[in-house]
């Protein structure tokens, strides 16, 4: 029985140190998180909804632990978000107040700014979470339209940790070291609150280079391929995880070449694990099971998978999930999240699975190509198409993912415009939206390729 995840932050499973939490060299112990953080419930206790800056801070986890102990859901920012995401994200969530905003930013949204003071202390407030209430909100792109607002529920996140603590053997003796983004699942739910539950030390370095992660002496290490693949290209700090107990990749494929040189460069086989904000994790390698190039793993006790459509009985198709760690809709999008769902209620993943006859799953590719998955962040081709058509110098835009060894895709831009260049529109793009919806290439067209129904052929844009 998965215990409470309020009670398992504030239990303080290990024995506290003064370094228990460490942000970019920032340490502080489990307590002063506690306390920062019930100063912060104090403050915002009765809010309906908050938003949290987040930047790869300390005040970050500070607050969003706040959040959860006032039973406040929690929005999470990404601190870089321009002006059309920020005011989107703001005021699709209802949020009332931005934790650790920079003032100016927010008035647009008519939302106030408070800090975030790591020296404040209070006692967190005794309560037990509303179940009808979802302990965050995150915001992920579809294939069209602007980001919609997951709700994630407290036991879904208690299920999700304790899933990967069976199957990591993740107990409070670790080290985690990681330097993702603090505002989806990877970052924020993994990376610190899964600390903060199973009691083990984290160190998060700021971001997630090569040399920081060698230097962090952890033993347990998360990252999204990108990472991986420049941890290889970086002989002398990937000798440097040898002694680590487990790492760990996901977000998006890893690719069978950075499995092997891991391998090869620290003699340890990484393993993986699939998810998405809707599902959280939900299919992964044992530590103590096979680690295999390409393959994801099994379902999380509790979870479910099926996959839909398998063509000839060939073992492929889109994968289906449901379990205990499951969002429970889409904010304000009833149909849409109706639509995610199978008429008896398993969730659509929108991945193309294989399984394998020992029960371990492939992720072979996306239904739609629309979703771009780039250093491991999910784009939608709409947003940033969207975006592009602002700029008034376009008249056309599409968007695709393209192979790349770094990111794993990269988005490009085809545009029909006049008197622009490449670089105003990535940057216009990444002024409006977060930096890395940004894409790294434009090609100016003449006209579009659209089919007889006037729809744009992505498939034909590839190599223009
Ligand atoms: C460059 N920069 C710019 C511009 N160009 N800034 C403004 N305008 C521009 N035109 C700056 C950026 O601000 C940044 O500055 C620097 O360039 C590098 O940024 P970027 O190019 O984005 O970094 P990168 O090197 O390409 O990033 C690679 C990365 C990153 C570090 C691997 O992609 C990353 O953190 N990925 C993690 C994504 C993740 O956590 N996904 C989890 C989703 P400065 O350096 O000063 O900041 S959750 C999920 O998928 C599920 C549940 C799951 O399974 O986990
Ligand atoms: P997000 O909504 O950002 O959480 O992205 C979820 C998507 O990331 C999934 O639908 C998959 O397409 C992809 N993904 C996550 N983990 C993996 C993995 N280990 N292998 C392949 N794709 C993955």
């Amino acid at each position: 029985m998965t215990a409470a995840l309020l009670s398992s932050l504030t239990d303080g499973a290990a024995a506290d140190r003064p370094d228990a939490l460490s942000f970019a060299g920032r340490t502080l112990s489990r307590e002063d998180l506690l306390g920062a953080a019930g100063a912060v419930a104090h403050r915002i206790s009765g809010a309906e909804c908050v938003a949290v800056r987040a930047t790869a801070t300390a005040e970050t986890a500070v607050a969003v632990v706040g959040g959860l102990l006032a039973g406040v859901p929690v929005v999470p920012l990404p601190p870089d978000a321009g002006p059309v995401e920020r005011r989107h994200i703001l005021r699709d969530s209802g949020a009332e107040l931005v934790l650790g905003g920079e003032g100016g930013e927010n008035e647009e949204a008519g939302v106030a700014s408070v800090p975030v003071d790591l020296r404040e202390r209070a006692d967190h407030p005794e309560r037990t979470a509303d179940p009808d209430r979802p302990a965050l909100i995150l915001y992920t792109s579809g294939t069209t339209g602007a980001p919609k607002g997951v709700l994630i529920p407290h036991d879904a996140i208690a299920a999700c940790l304790d899933g990967l603590a069976d199957v990591w053997q993740w107990t409070a003796e670790d080290t985690l070291v990681h330097g993702l983004p603090l505002f989806h699942v990877h970052g924020l739910v993994l990376g610190v609150l899964g600390a903060l539950r199973t009691g083990c030390r984290l160190v998060h370095t700021g971001r997630p280079t090569p040399e920081a992660y060698a230097a962090a002496g952890g033993s347990l290490y998360f990252g999204v391929p990108t990472v991986w693949s420049r941890v290889v290209r970086d002989p002398g700090a990937a000798r440097r995880l040898s002694g680590a107990r487990l790492l760990v990749s996901g977000s998006a494929a890893l690719p069978a070449p950075v499995f092997r040189e891991l391998e090869a460069l620290t003699g340890q086989r990484p393993v993986e694990r699939y998810g998405m904000t809707e599902t959280l994790i939900t299919v992964a390698a044992r530590a103590d099971g096979e680690r295999v190039p390409g393959r994801v793993g099994v379902p999380l006790p509790g979870t479910r998978t099926r996959l839909a459509a398998v063509e000839d009985g060939g073992g492929i198709g889109e994968l289906e999930v449901s379990g205990p760690t499951l969002f429970s809709g889409y904010l304000g999008r009833p149909e849409e999240t109706a639509r995610a769902h199978t008429a008896d209620g398993w969730f659509r993943t929108g991945d193309i699975a294989a399984l394998d006859p020992d029960g371990t799953h492939r992720i072979v590719g996306r239904a739609s190509t629309d979703l771009i998955k780039s250093g491991g962040y999910r784009i939608g081709a709409g947003e940033v198409e969207n975006a592009l058509l602002d700029h008034p110098a376009v008249a056309e835009a599409a968007v695709v993912g393209l192979p790349h060894d770094d990111l794993g895709q990269e988005i490009v831009a085809y545009v029909v415009a006049d008197g622009v260049t490449e670089q105003a529109l990535i940057d216009f793009v990444a002024g409006q939206l977060s930096v890395h919806k940004r894409p790294r290439r434009v090609r100016f067209l003449e006209a579009l390729p659209r089919n007889a129904m006037g729809k744009p052929q992505k498939k034909l844009l590839e190599g223009l």
